[in-house]
């Protein structure tokens, strides 16, 4: 079983994707029993989509909020707390996932590069986006209450990055400047249930390579860009996370 040697140097980011929730019990995304196998992607996960029919695509996200409401962190969610706590500033989380369970778990350091399932914002003014687990029942559509005090109508959406949007520029440069940061100490770039079949952040561990890192993979199966993994455990993240860190 592999294991990072951790010293009082090394720098450690790591990204995650929907397969270190899967065993908390949340679908992913292109597995058998993926969310995208019943749902057409750019349907409920784009703008477009939202503006066809919203409620097709609010419906889609709150049978996510109703399903994840229940679920606990697992093992891997616990093993990367337990690395945050260890290293402090020398740790960074980039997650894909929009589950939360990370927080859950205790992580704090955490870019949520793709939004979160538990915020929503308004498709229209600039009101910052706002914590709701509400689950919008068929049909019934969540409408801006400061734009309709000015008299105009405008829909809520999920604060969640759809394909064709770009992510927020403070997530990438936070990110960016911990690659920078760790340019002239031990690196280590790890990415964990990931296909990394979805940009920029499939890109990430290039950009971590260019820097120095040494990179490490813990996967179910061998996913699209594993030949940019110099380390590739295959296996299930919340029996591999633990042991990987053991010696933070
Ligand atoms: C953008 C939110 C531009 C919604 C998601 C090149 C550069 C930039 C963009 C692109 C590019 N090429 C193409 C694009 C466009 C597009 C893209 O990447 N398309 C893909 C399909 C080719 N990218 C975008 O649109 C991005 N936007 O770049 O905009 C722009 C710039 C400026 C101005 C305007 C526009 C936005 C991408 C974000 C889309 N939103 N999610 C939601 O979640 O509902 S993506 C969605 O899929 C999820 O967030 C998830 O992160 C993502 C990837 O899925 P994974 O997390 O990897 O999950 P998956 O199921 O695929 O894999 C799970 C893995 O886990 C598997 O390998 C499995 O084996 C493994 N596993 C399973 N169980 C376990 C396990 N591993 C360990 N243990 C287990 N137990």
């Amino acid at each position: 079983m592999g294991s990072i040697g951790i010293d009082g140097d090394t720098r450690v980011f790591v990204l995650t994707g929907a397969g270190v929730s899967a065993e908390s019990g949340i679908p992913t995304f292109r597995g058998s029993d993926g969310l995208w196998e019943n749902h057409p992607v750019e349907r409920v996960a784009s703008l477009g989509g939202f503006v066809d029919d919203p409620a097709r695509v609010w419906r889609f996200y709150s049978e996510r909020r109703a399903a994840a409401r229940a679920v606990l962190p697992n093992e891997g969610h616990r093993a990367l707390a337990r690395l945050e706590a260890s290293l402090g500033e020398r740790f960074l989380l980039a997650t894909q996932n929009i589950d939360g369970l990370h927080g859950v778990a205790g992580n704090r350091r955490v870019v949520e590069m793709h939004g979160s399932l538990w915020k929503t914002r308004c498709s229209r003014c600039d009101r910052p986006a706002f914590d709701d687990d509400a689950v919008y029942g068929d049909g019934s559509l969540p409408a801006c209450g400061r734009c309709d005090a000015r008299g105009e109508f405008a829909l809520l959406r999920p604060h969640i990055v759809w394909f064709g949007e770009a992510l927020a520029p403070k997530d990438l440069e936070a990110i960016e400047n911990f690659f920078d940061e760790a340019r002239g100490h031990r690196f280590v770039f790890v990415a964990a249930g990931t296909s990394g079949a979805v940009f920029p952040a499939a890109q990430l561990v290039e950009r971590a390579r260019f820097r120095g890192a040494e990179t490490w993979l813990v996967n179910l199966e061998a996913p699209d860009n594993v030949s940019s993994f110099q380390h590739v455990l295959l296996g299930k993240s919340g029996e591999l996370l633990p042991s990987l860190f053991a010696s933070a």
